[in-house]
This record gives structure tokens, sequence and C-alpha cells, in this order.
């Protein structure tokens, strides 16, 4: 049958793709689940079918009208060692961005509670760092305890991990850790030199080991080809198992960094490649990540529609702005959009 029919768009199990059973990838001597061609097949769809496939798969496997608020805070800012060409936080870069160490565990956790007063019910601590040193890890797994004591799903991103740290993490009851590829793997010199594609999987692996959910994404808008945004979702959607949430950011452009400048991404290639990561990574919480505010309500709404099911929540990322809480409960009210609830049964400390 062929999957990428237009006449009967989303007609096929998904989960089935390529023969495959759900989540798996060659490792049991499939084919990859999906091919770049394939996804550049969906890239190519007219938008209409491509939404309404996308649409269909997300009816399929997740909750229609539901996205999950994820509250976002820099626990440690600036003065990163690394040169990833995408961000304000590097040292190397004139950004403006102030240093800030990394914060006291009261701080925080006083950040999380008003985060869920506001509605969040995930947290992600996120961290300028190449990777943790133990004596600041320490400080992180006390951070996640408590956080995690509030109820609420806890995330951290701290760069790469040191063999043992992803166990810590996991003890102290850490849900996600999120780790981003963010870039096709033949693209990704032309965006980092301090570190290679290979020790973000090594990370990944880490982190799958120690029995953590899997937060891995990228960012579109770095001026890549529309190739190179197939061969992200292609690399997201093989991995055995796939992310169980995916961040797809739209670059921010921030004045000092080599990439401020880059030819701006069009809209709704942007929700193309949200419907692509909705329809090959089924199950996963697809996140409509940085770049909302540049993108306006009714981009956004797109998104929603082609299959994004989570934000980052609250006025700030880490160092830039993000719509307010205002704003995005009147989005939800215009959409008729529920917060999701934490999923049941999610691993606890
Ligand atoms: N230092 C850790 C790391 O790189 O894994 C964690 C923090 S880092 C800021 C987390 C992610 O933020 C990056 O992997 C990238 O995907 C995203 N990011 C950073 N700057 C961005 C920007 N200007 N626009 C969009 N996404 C950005
Ligand atoms: C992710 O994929 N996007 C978030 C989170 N994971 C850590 C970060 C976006 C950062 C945008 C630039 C900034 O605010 O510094
Ligand atoms: Fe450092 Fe992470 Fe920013 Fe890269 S993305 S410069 S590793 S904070």
């Amino acid at each position: 049958m062929d999957t990428l029919s237009t006449s009967t768009p989303g007609s096929q199990s998904l989960d089935t793709h390529n023969g495959c059973a759900a989540n798996k990838t060659d490792s049991a001597g499939c084919a990859p689940r999906w091919t770049v061609p394939e996804i550049e097949s969906l890239f190519a769809l007219p938008f209409n079918d491509l939404l309404f496939r996308a649409q269909q798969v997300h009816r399929e496997h997740q909750p229609a009208n539901a996205v999950q608020l994820s509250t976002l805070l820099s626990i440690k800012t600036g003065g990163c060692s690394e040169d990833c060409g995408y961000c304000p936080q590097a040292a190397r870069y004139h950004t403006g961005v102030e240093n800030q160490p990394l914060m006291e565990v009261e701080d925080v956790v006083a950040a999380a509670k008003q985060a869920r007063e506001h509605g969040a019910t995930r947290f992600c601590m996120g961290a300028a760092w190449r990777s943790p040193k133990q004596r600041d890890l320490d400080k992180v797994v006390a951070m996640v305890k408590a956080v995690r004591g509030l109820g609420m799903e806890t995330c951290a991103t701290l760069g790469m991990l040191k063999p043992g740290q992803a166990g810590q993490l996991r003890e102290a009851g850490l849900d996600y850790y999120n780790h981003n590829i963010d870039t096709a793997e033949d693209n990704y010199a032309n965006i980092i030199s301090t570190r290679d594609y290979a020790d973000r999987i090594d990370t990944l692996e880490q982190v799958r080991d120690a029995g953590m959910h899997v937060c891995c994404g990228g960012i579109v808008g770095m001026g890549e080809t529309r190739t190179a945004r197939a061969k992200l979702i292609a690399q997201l959607a093989n991995m055995s198992p796939y992310p169980e949430s995916v961040p797809i950011n739209n670059l921010v452009q921030v004045p000092g960094t080599p990439l401020d400048g880059t030819d701006k991404l069009d809209p709704l290639e942007f929700v193309r490649t949200i419907a692509c990561a909705r329809i090959t990574m089924p199950k996963a919480m697809v996140r409509l990540s940085a770049g909302r505010q540049e993108l306006g309500d009714a981009v956004q709404a797109l998104c929603f529609m082609a299959g994004a099911n989570s934000i980052f929540y609250g006025e700030k990322l880490l160092t830039t702005g993000n719509p307010d809480v205002e704003n995005d409960r009147a989005l939800f009210a215009r959409l008729g959009l529920k917060p999701l609830d934490p999923s049941p049964g999610e691993p606890a400390a």
C-alpha cells in the first residue's frame, strides 16, 4: 500500500508503518520506520492533505483538544563553553545575556509552585552547561526531588551526561531528560563545532538506559533545506523507540549569535514540520517550542491542527520571550483547547 497516498490521507495505521511494530526500527531487522524520501513526500503534499492526515493521526493517538503545559526555568544562565550557532548563552557570543550561577533549591521550588498555580503540569529546568559537574548535579538532584514532591512531572536539560549521572537523576525522580539533536546529522557541523552528533546520541542512550523518558527534538529556520528538515524528522522517528516528547523549535534569532540574520522560515513550512513530526511519531508529545511569540495566534492554531499538543507556558523560555499566560489562556479559550492532565502512571520518585 502506498503509505503516502494523497487520495486516502491517514488511512494507514501508522503504528505498523513499513511493517515494523509500533516504536520499533531496524533493530529487529526491519527497515527504518521512515525513510527520508518518504518524509520529503509528506512535506510535499498539498497543505490541506498534509494537515488532514496529521489531524487524523493525531485523533487516532492523542486527545483531540488537549495541550500539555510545560514551564521552563533557566536554573543556570549564560557563560556556556559551547559554540552552538543559535544560542544566546554561549560565552563566546556577545548577546547581552547576563550570566547567573546555579540557582538555590528553594528559589527553584518557589518558581515551580508558581508554575503549578498557573496550571503547568510539567516543570523543565535548563542549564547552560556543556555538561554538569558532579557538585552541580548534586544540587540539581535536590531540585528534582523537591519539584517531584509538588506532584509535577519533572524535566531537565543540562547538556551531556557522564556515566552514572543519568541514573542519579532518575533516582531523584526525573521523568524526562531533554537533549536535542537540533539538526540533521550531516548539517550538525555547520551549526556546532565543539561537540558532534555522536556525543548527543551517547547521552540519549544513557538517558534511555537509566529508564527515563526522552525529550528530543530540534530547531528549524536555521537556513537548512527542506531535505535537512526531513532528515531531522527521520532521525527522530527512527530512534528505537522514538522520543516520548519531541520539541520543535523555530529559531529565535538573537543579535550577537552567528545565526542572527538568517532568512526566516516560511511559517507554513514550520507548520508542515510539525505535521511531519506528528505523522511519523504518533504517540509522542509534539511540542510547539521556541518561536511561538513570532508565529502569532493563527499560525499557532495551524500548529495545533497539525498535531502539536504541548507548549512552553510562561512569559519566558530560557533567556528569550514567550507569549504571556493571559495570551495563552485567551488563545486556548478561542480554540476550545484544554490543558492536558499529567499522564497517569508516569514514573514517580
Ligand atoms: N545546554 C544544554 C544543551 O544544549 O543541551 C541545555 C540547554 S539548551 C539552551 C536547550 C536547547 O534549547 C537547545 O538544544 C536548542 O534546541 C534550544 N535553543 C537554544 N537556543 C535557541 C534559539 N535561539 N532558538 C531556538 N531554540 C533554541
Ligand atoms: C527545547 O527544545 N527548547 C527549549 C527547551 N528545550 C530547553 C529552549 C528554548 C530556548 C530558546 C532560547 C532562549 O530562550 O534562550
Ligand atoms: Fe551551551 Fe546548550 Fe547553548 Fe549550546 S545550546 S551554547 S550547550 S547552553
